[in-house]
């Protein structure tokens, strides 16, 4: 049965890696359901919404995130809403796997001394795709 997949990416922390969240996106979705795919998205409104509509923003992120099989952060491009979902995620018992291009940033020790997280250092994007494979169990 396809897994519903939260993919968790920089959206106000930067959008420099934001093709690649599409890439990982797209091939998540040959098998599964990912139910974030707007983080790919090139026209994503970046800017302070008030609020009201971050809240609408945070009560459906995070009703997502409880409904989810699974969550698959990329976090070379540090955000405080990738590590408040991480920390969300950890809490409600969802499994969290996540990766990081090595060459271009280290992650956070508030991560990478959590045991509950599986992390995945990379160095060229090709070796994500088959590390998808063994997490989505292809
Ligand atoms: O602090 P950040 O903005 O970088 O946090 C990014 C993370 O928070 C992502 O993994 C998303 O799941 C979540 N997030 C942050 N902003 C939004 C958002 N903005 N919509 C949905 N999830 C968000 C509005 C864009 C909308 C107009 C399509």
């Amino acid at each position: 049965m396809a897994k519903k997949i939260y993919f968790a990416g920089s959206i106000r922390g930067g959008r420099v890696d934001a093709d690649l969240y599409r890439r990982i996106i797209e091939y998540i979705q040959r098998t599964d359901i990912v139910l974030t795919e707007h983080v790919g998205k090139s026209n994503l409104s970046l800017t302070e919404q008030g609020r009201e509509r971050d809240a609408r923003i945070y009560n459906q992120d995070t009703a997502w995130l409880r409904e989810s099989d699974l969550l698959i952060g990329e976090c070379t491009c540090p955000s405080l809403g990738v590590g408040y979902e991480l920390a969300y995620a950890e809490r409600f018992g969802i499994p969290c796997h996540l990766f990081y291009d090595k060459t271009k940033t280290q992650l956070s020790a508030m991560l990478t001394g959590d045991p509950y997280f599986h992390i995945y250092p990379y160095e060229r994007e090709e070796d994500i795709y088959p590390l998808l494979d063994e997490i989505l169990g292809k």
